[in-house]
């Protein structure tokens, strides 16, 4: 068990942010990802209604040659989902959404890249650790019964996720008093229940949960802040990528919001985001390349 100097400490204590100590490293099932730079997470939707490519990868075989190609692409991480978290998206049972996910866990297990399963159903947790996964991203940040005992059974790290409501009715009507505040709270309580459950905090990502429960402007205010959140000493991971929040900027539908995609990745990186969740993998990268080239120490970073 992990000691922290000057004796022993509690869950709670754990869960503080050490001073000076943004983490370095991500413990993801047998694989210990370097935190030196931001790291590009693919997103693989196999359902028939994600917002911005719903119905594209519903096929395994498609969905198993599109994560192929992001790897190719240079994507650190790929994110399985197999249910829709969009705004009124219909619920779908666990039957249905392993019959989605498995076949393309099973086809990508055993590869170089880990793959993330984005689930808030813990018999999905446990089936698809069994799979492989080595991560899995919950935008209900392990509050199911039973959700924290599924991962701290295994060694897959997890994504806790800010969300205020549920998807079928996040966005009627957001409410917060101070936003910022309010959601590095919940984060810093869930991952204090997330240690107390037996998670070592060197498997915990957390995430502000851009559009889940937010207007245009908590969007705002929460990029703005972004350094605040990662003031608790756990990598951010930032899911800008096609969001409405960028429509509403740019005029533009879900399909034509690449170039603002790029520009929030770029923004949340700057504030200290440590995973990107993208669907662009290939332009995302460019544009990260270049942004490492100037705050680095010029050198070229990313794999070619
Ligand atoms: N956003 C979506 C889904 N999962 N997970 C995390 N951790 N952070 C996010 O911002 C996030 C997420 C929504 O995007 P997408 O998967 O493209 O759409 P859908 O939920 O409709 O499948």
């Amino acid at each position: 068990m992990r000691r922290e100097e000057g004796g022993p400490a509690g869950p709670l204590e754990a869960a503080l942010p050490r001073p000076n100590s943004a983490a370095r490293a991500l413990r993801c099932g047998r694989f210990v990802l370097s935190l030196d730079r931001p790291l590009l997470m693919g997103v693989v939707n196999v359902t028939p209604d994600s917002f911005s490519d719903g119905g594209r990868l519903l096929a395994p075989g498609a969905a198993v040659a599109h994560a192929e190609r992001l790897i190719e692409e240079g994507a650190d991480l790929i994110d399985i989902g197999g249910e829709s978290s969009r705004p009124g998206a219909a619920p779908v049972s666990a039957e249905r959404e392993l019959a989605r996910i498995a076949p393309v866990l099973e086809a990508l297990n055993g590869g170089a890249v880990p793959l993330s399963v984005d689930t808030v159903k813990p018999e999905v947790m446990r089936e698809a650790i069994r799979l492989g996964a080595a991560m899995i991203n919950d935008i209900s940040a392990l509050r199911e019964p039973g959700a924290l005992a599924a991962v701290a059974a295994s060694d897959a790290a997890i994504c806790l996720m800010h969300m205020q409501g549920e998807p079928r009715t996040m966005q009627a009507s957001p409410r917060y008093t101070d936003v910022v505040d309010e959601v590095k709270r919940f984060l810093a309580e869930r991952a204090a229940a997330a240690i107390a459950a037996g998670i070592a905090r060197e498997r915990i990502v957390v995430d502000p949960g851009f559009g889940f429960g937010k207007t245009v402007e908590h969007n705002r205010a929460l990029l703005r802040a972004l350094g605040a959140i990662a003031e608790l000493g756990y990598p951010v991971l930032a899911g800008l990528s096609r969001k409405s929040t960028l429509g509403w900027i740019t005029g533009r539908p879900a399909g034509e919001r690449m170039p603002a995609s790029i520009a929030a990745a770029l923004l949340a990186a700057e504030r200290g985001a440590r995973i990107l969740r993208v669907h662009d993998v290939a332009a995302t990268r460019d544009a990260l390349a270049v942004w490492l080239w100037l705050t680095g120490d010029g050198q070229k970073i990313l794999r070619d």
